[in-house]
């Protein structure tokens, strides 16, 4: 079961067919005492919608902030490695891919999200930005998980590398997160053998393409959902991103006009076109 926010509003996709949500509030449906059970009940129902095709699919957020976490793969950890080792960055990243508390950011609010076919950013004062794929996961107010879409936490490596305490400087900026196409509903995790691939098109051409699958996650999404929920509370249910197992070769530098594409089977596809500047 598919949940998308839309521009004739939300709907949820059974088996091919699309029906219309009536809660139309993004949060109210987020926020719902038995969101799984009211889903079913609209599909029950029988009443397929056949105007979805017309509908601009937008990112499935609110009033929701997303966070994300970091260096839970060991390809992140590799890469945090070398490219902070001017500033000594050799020992934290290891030291917090092993600790038991993990990396966890604030990443952005729905207003720097872009949805499925918009532009995401690269800073202007950048030079070496990349995208990372991710497995986000939607959680309601209750810190329970209630569904899981694709997230694209771009980066700025440069300004990461340069020193630790840019971190906020290097992934919080606007446009640059992405998320969608839909939330798959669901509270049980998805597979460990899942892949999340990775495809940069430039000029019609790949110029990278990468994958990992959920079996390299070190951490359980649930302990990553206990340690976001200590001492803090998302009244409008909140989304993390889960670290990105992804990450293209130190030569590689996204571009203005770059397609991106991420995905991850049982969701979809999220793409979006990447632009620099204002
Ligand atoms: O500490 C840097 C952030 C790492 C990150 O975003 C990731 O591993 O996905
Ligand atoms: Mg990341």
């Amino acid at each position: 079961m598919k949940l998308y926010r839309t521009s004739n509003g939300p709907y949820v996709e059974h088996a091919g067919s699309y029906y219309r949500v009536p809660l139309t509030s993004w949060d109210a449906i987020v926020t719902h005492d038995d969101l799984q059970g009211y889903l079913l009940s609209i599909i029950d129902k029988g009443e397929a919608a056949n105007d979805f095709a017309s509908a601009q699919i937008e990112a499935p957020v609110g009033n929701q902030e997303v966070w994300a976490a970091g260096v839970t793969y060991y390809r992140s950890r590799s890469a945090r490695m070398e490219e902070s080792k001017s500033a000594g960055g050799g020992d934290f990243y290891d030291r917090v891919y092993s600790a038991e508390r993990p990396e966890l950011f604030f990443k952005a609010t729905a207003s720097r999200v872009a949805g499925p076919g918009e532009h995401v950013r690269i800073r202007g004062d950048s030079s070496w930005s990349v995208p990372e794929p991710e497995l986000t996961l939607l959680i309601n107010h209750r810190g329970q998980i209630i569904g899981c879409t694709i997230g694209n936490d771009m980066s700025a490596r440069d300004i990461e590398g340069e020193n630790p305490l840019y971190l906020p400087q290097a992934k919080v900026y606007d446009r640059s997160c992405a998320l969608g196409p839909c939330v798959l509903i669901g509270r049980e995790p998805l597979s460990t053998p899942t892949p999340i691939r990775l495809e940069i098109v430039r000029d019609r051409r790949t110029e990278f393409s990468g994958a990992t699958t959920l079996a390299e996650l070190k951490r359980t999404p649930s302990t990553l959902v206990e340690y976001l929920f200590r001492d803090n509370s998302f009244p409008f249910g909140v989304f993390l991103m889960t670290g990105t197992g992804v990450v293209p070769p130190d030569t590689f530098t996204l571009a203005s006009g770059d397609q991106i594409r991420i995905t991850i089977d049982p969701i979809g596809t999220l793409e979006n076109k990447v632009a620099q500047g204002a």
